[in-house]
């Protein structure tokens, strides 16, 4: 295979440049870009743009077509900012079977679906580092539940969703040794040892609780991306693979050996049902399920014990292998679930198979071979056609639901619009620089908002004020409204973008929480009036604060010694749109606090010095913000000053203990 080697050896090439750059980069500016992408103060944007923060572990959220950023969402990692991962009620969201885990590397997000068209309750985010799944809230934009995923490594193909939200899942990016097996083996054994497993997390269509239903035993190899069918193939998921070699060292040239690696179609309908006739085997393992309640504002970790395993080369028929040029990335799935593209990263076409086709090669049997115990089938017997010279690295497809599909390569750096019907490339348009993924609104689904689409990213050298050896990762909105495509903005991201996702930004608005009801606050430390508690029990001292504009009851705290760990339990008594009240105390060593209206938080703070300790509201919350603020008295280990705390007694007792006036 002289041409294979040839393409490595180029493309491997300019692979490690990290891209090319397009020439003529100024021309590919629409002419009334600044009219499109402008949103007048006081205008909302038409889209919510929600982008993957990869090594920030955490998700932002923009306006389409501004671009402006209205928020980051906390998941994986800590925030500073809110306290997340900080305050004793959100501390157990982070909980994993290693501990508390405050950072992960977050790649793709997908928004609920029904029937195929997303529908804003829920936006469900991978963790690829310590493999786990979130789920976000979209009422309160709060990170709801993590599910960690066990006997997987690098959580990378998820967290995509079935057409109904039935099932999230994920797929281990490292194949390894299953967890209730030694895992002590010579790495070279992999061939032997080592195992992929692929999750299906159920999803309660009620409340959006999930709950690991099954792991589907797979050979071993790297599990990349994934997607569901949707229509005529919804009961279907396919997951792409790279590493079909089973290398175990420099991947880079031992796994880009085979001309082909796999697309693999799952069958999860049949799948599940073996599952309920009792098929699957239980399998011993450990991992974290952290759910946050709304109701009682705290968040609970439980480990799980177990899981149930189907080995797919037992039970034929429910996977398929198909064959994909070149180390496959992207694995997309058309609006009408005919078409499934994979997008082969040194491939130099885009093969495009058909859902149908695949179907009558599997009843057939036109199989090439079969791979670990798995049938494969013919390449040409599922392939529906090849786009032909579309680019040079191709990593992702969308679709904007007029027919057409968009690619974005990474090596030529550009975006290439192609017809599913003739399969001819209708336009490109170059990117600055190196897209990875791209996003059209509902572009994964059955009803995409065809209007815009977003390239992101991953170099921007010379695009923007330059901020050191590191340079920001950047966004791109183009116009696909008509048959060429416009770039209409730049924008910067937070953290590597990957996967993002968009949709009208109205049906997320209708649902919108606004505040906490304080009559709905079931948390077990709220405190509703009066000037507070402190209470001691040992040395563990709970204070109860109450906030509202603009002072905190109780804002005088005295009888806490050194050695005591003090629990301060906040609730912010607000019951207004945008009113936080944030919590700082000099020499905590978490983060502030800052409480929504209605809401209660806890900073557990372990006093080091004894002396006055000043605290203080964080959030700018009215003319007099600056005057919320109170004192805590700690006092020697041993001390016999008692607890005691006050709001509104201004008395100076200087005299009574002593301190005489000069005269
Ligand atoms: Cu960035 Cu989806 Cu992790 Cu492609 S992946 S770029
Ligand atoms: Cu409350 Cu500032």
């Amino acid at each position: 295979m002289p041409w294979t080697l040839l393409l490595l050896s180029s493309v491997g090439m300019v692979w490690a440049i990290t891209g090319c750059k397009p020439k003529n980069a100024g021309n590919a500016l629409s002419g009334d870009a600044a009219e499109r992408v402008y949103v007048a103060p006081g205008k909302y944007d038409e889209f919510y743009n929600f982008v993957s923060g990869g090594f920030s572990g955490q998700v932002s959220v923009y306006g389409l077509p501004s671009g402006r950023l209205f928020r980051i969402i906390p998941v994986f990692s800590v925030d500073p900012m809110d306290g997340y991962g900080y305050s004793e009620e959100t501390k157990p969201m982070l909980n994993t079977s290693h501990g508390f885990i405050p950072w992960d590397d977050q790649h793709h997000l997908q928004i609920s679906q029904t029937d195929g068209t997303t529908d804003g309750r829920w936006l469900f985010a991978n963790a690829n580092n310590t493999p786990r799944i979130a789920r976000i809230d979209l009422k309160t934009f709060h990170t709801a539940e993590i599910m960690e995923i066990p006997n997987s490594a690098g959580n990378h193909s998820s967290p995509f969703i079935t057409e109904n939200t039935e099932y999230a899942v994920a797929g281990t990016r490292f194949s390894i040794p299953m967890d209730n097996v030694n895992g002590d083996v010579p790495i070279n054994t992999y061939k032997k040892n080592f195992k992929g497993a692929l999750t299906f997390i159920k999803i309660d269509p009620a409340t959006g609780h999930m709950n690991i239903a099954f792991q589907l035993l797979m050979p071993g190899v790297d599990y990349d991306l994934s997607h569901a069918g949707k229509g005529p193939s919804h009961d279907w998921f396919f997951f792409s693979c790279y590493n079909s070699e089973e290398a175990h060292t420099l991947l880079e040239v031992n796994a880009s050996q085979n001309d082909k690696d796999f697309i693999w179609a799952i069958n999860w309908v049949k799948a599940a049902a073996l599952i309920k006739d009792g098929k699957g085997q239980i399998v011993k393992t450990n991992y974290a399920h952290n759910i946050y309640d709304e109701d009682t504002h705290q968040a609970t970790s439980a480990m799980e014990h177990q899981v149930t395993m189907l080995d797919v080369t037992k039970f034929p028929g429910i996977v398929y292998a198909i064959p994909c040029p070149k180390s496959p990335h992207g694995v997309d799935v058309d609006p009408t679930g005919e078409y499934i593209v994979g997008d082969g990263k040194l491939a130099a076409v885009i093969p495009v198979f058909s859902f149908s086709k695949m179907i009558n090669a599997i009843n057939n049997k036109e199989f090439a071979g079969s791979f670990q115990g798995i049938p494969v089938l013919k390449y040409n017997s599922v392939l529906y056609g090849e786009v032909q010279k579309p680019g040079l690295g191709p990593l992702h497809t969308e679709f904007d639901g007029k027919g057409n599909a968009y690619t974005s390569f990474f090596i030529s750096s550009e975006i290439v619009k192609w017809s599913l019907k003739d399969l001819k490339v209708l336009d490109r348009i170059p990117t600055y620089y190196s897209p990875g993924h791209l996003m059209i609104p509902g572009g994964d689904s059955k009803k995409p908002w065809g209007k815009y689409l977003v390239a992101y990213n991953k170099i921007t050298k010379d695009r923007y004020l330059p901020t050191g050896p590191e340079l920001c990762q950047s966004a791109q909105l183009i116009d696909i409204s008509g048959d060429k495509m416009k770039l209409l903005l730049d924008f910067p991201t937070v953290g590597e973008p990957h996967y993002a996702q968009a949709m009208p930004a109205g049906i997320i608005m209708k649902n919108s929480v606004k505040y906490y009801d304080i009559n709905k606050n079931k948390s077990p430390y709220k405190m509703v009036g009066g000037t507070g508690k402190v209470i001691r029990s040992g040395n563990r001292v709970d204070a109860y604060l109450v906030q509202i504009r603009s002072h905190f009851a109780p804002d005088n705290i005295e009888g806490i010694h050194l050695g005591d760990t003090v629990y301060l339990h906040v609730t912010n008594l607000e019951q207004d749109w945008d009113i936080p009240h944030g919590f700082g105390v000099k020499g905590a060593n978490t983060a502030e606090l800052l409480i929504m209206p209605g809401e209660t938080l806890t900073l557990q703070w372990v006093p080091d010095f004894a002396g006055i300790v000043p605290f203080y509201c964080t959030d700018f919350c009215s003319a007099l913000h600056q005057e919320m603020q109170g004192y805590i008295r700690v006092s020697p280990k041993g001390s016999n000053v008692p607890i005691s705390f006050s709001m509104g007694n201004n008395t100076d007792t200087s005299a009574v203990v002593g301190i005489e006036e000069t005269k």
